[in-house]
């Protein structure tokens, strides 16, 4: 089938409790990442660089910076039938929310009746990895699969934040599927590990249409795709599992081939960042045959200026966006996102600032994730006093310290 007659519906109306303070004022898919992106242009470029070009992506939690983002950025030509269009919640079956990702398809079913497409894929929007969607639809049509649900080996005792899949002899056939078990299964022979639903879903469009309008009915439903159809759709013996370990991505090393994170909590947030800007990279941004897509802003090129005795304008180990300035100060094992200015004596460190952040003058920045527009003053300190972080910001499990948006932090 070609890629182009597949229909994608990515699922961008997440909350992204766990993410906040970033998910204060913006949807979990809209949240930077690694300076240029946003988390949904990873799922989206999986799906364009497949050749999928007709994309719903389903909003509705402070939509507005995703929808900008979505339109301005993936627009594609719709004139020409390729598109990836943001559609906020519309209330279309009555005065209420998405109350779930499964109700999410509900309320849009429309989209697929214009479209009328024989396969569907669902991919969840705040993964970072690369796949190429092709392989799992091929098996997904080649077993007749009603569902077929992208699975990857994790470590037992993170079982509890994922659809944990058992699977018949053949390794294919779901046998079953429990959302976030306290009790997980090991995957036979592996007692360490637990085979986790990546949140990805390759539907047969009949299957997928008359399973969440019968979840609809039922009001004992949370109306979730992990929680309620996919172990619907394992009872009547029509879903599958596609191996990410089987993935074979164009550009890819062994080791970026298997990366996939999910970026749900401030400590996997910050920890994805540093898998990028380790020296050999776990996951390996600059894969031309691959790429991870955005739009960068019209900027000018970072510059590093002074370097005079202790005056240095340097960065090792980083990600340096366009439109840095570092004046006379030291970057160390960071991303700078576009726009950051760091002066004169200032030091960072093990840290991700986003977009226009500036770091004043004698200013010490560790191990912390500083949202966009914020000031550190000259002379502040962040991340070298544990308990004075605390006292004034939000601070991981990790001892991340994390600053929000537009705040200044006086020294
Ligand atoms: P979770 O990530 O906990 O588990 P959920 O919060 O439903 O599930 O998020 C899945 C995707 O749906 C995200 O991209 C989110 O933004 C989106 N979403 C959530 N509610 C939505 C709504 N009402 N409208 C539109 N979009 C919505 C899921 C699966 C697990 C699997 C993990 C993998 O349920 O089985 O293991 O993903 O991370």
């Amino acid at each position: 089938m070609s890629a182009s007659r597949v229909f994608a519906i990515v699922l961008a109306g997440g909350e992204g409790k766990r993410l906040a303070p970033l998910t204060a004022d913006r949807a979990k898919p809209a949240v930077p990442f690694a300076g240029n992106y946003r988390l949904v242009d990873f799922a989206l470029s999986n799906l364009v660089n497949a050749g999928m070009l007709r994309i719903a992506v389903l909003t509705q939690y402070k939509s507005h910076s995703l929808d900008r983002h979505v339109t301005t950025t993936w627009r594609l030509s719709p004139l020409l039938g390729n598109y990836v269009t943001p559609v906020p919640a519309q209330m279309r079956r009555g005065p209420h929310w998405f109350a779930g990702s499964a109700d999410a398809i509900y309320q849009n079913l429309n989209l697929i009746a214009d479209e009328r497409p024989r396969t569907i894929c669902v991919f969840g929007a705040d993964h970072i990895y690369r796949m190429d969607p092709r392989q799992m639809i091929e098996q997904h049509i080649a077993l007749g699969a009603g569902v077929t649900v992208a699975g990857i080996r994790v470590p037992i005792e993170s079982a509890g934040a994922f659809g944990v899949i058992e699977t018949e002899p053949d390794g294919r056939m779901i046998r079953a599927f429990r959302e976030k078990p306290s009790d997980p299964e090991p995957m036979p022979g592996e007692p360490t590990m637990v085979l986790a639903s990546m949140g990805n879903y390759v539907f047969d469009a009949g299957v997928l249409i008359d399973a969440v309008t019968r979840d609809a009915q039922d009001p004992r439903s949370a109306h979730d795709l992990g929680g309620n159809i996919i172990p619907m759709l394992v009872e009547q013996g029509k879903a599958h599992v596609w191996d990410f370990a089987s993935s074979d991505v164009p550009g890819t090393s062994d080791r970026d081939r298997a990366y996939w994170r999910d970026v749900g909590t401030l400590d996997a947030y910050y920890d994805a960042h540093m898998d990028l800007i380790s020296v050999d990279p776990v996951f390996n941004l600059y894969n031309e045959e691959w790429p991870i897509l955005t739009a960068p802003e019209p900027l000018p090129p970072a510059k590093f200026v002074f370097d005079e005795g202790d005056r240095v304008g340097v960065a090792t180990n980083s990600m340096v966006c366009a439109g840095v300035v570092v004046s006379g100060g030291t970057v160390r094992r960071s991303i700078l996102s576009p726009g950051v200015h760091v002066h004169s004596f200032a030091e960072v460190e093990g840290s991700v600032l986003m977009h226009d952040v500036d770091v004043g003058r004698g200013a010490i920045v560790r191990n912390a994730i500083v949202d966009k527009n914020v000031r550190i003053a000259a002379g502040a300190r962040v991340g070298v006093d544990a308990e004075a972080d605390r006292a004034r910001f939000p601070t991981s499990r990790n001892g991340i310290v994390v600053i929000g948006k537009g705040q200044t932090v006086e020294a």
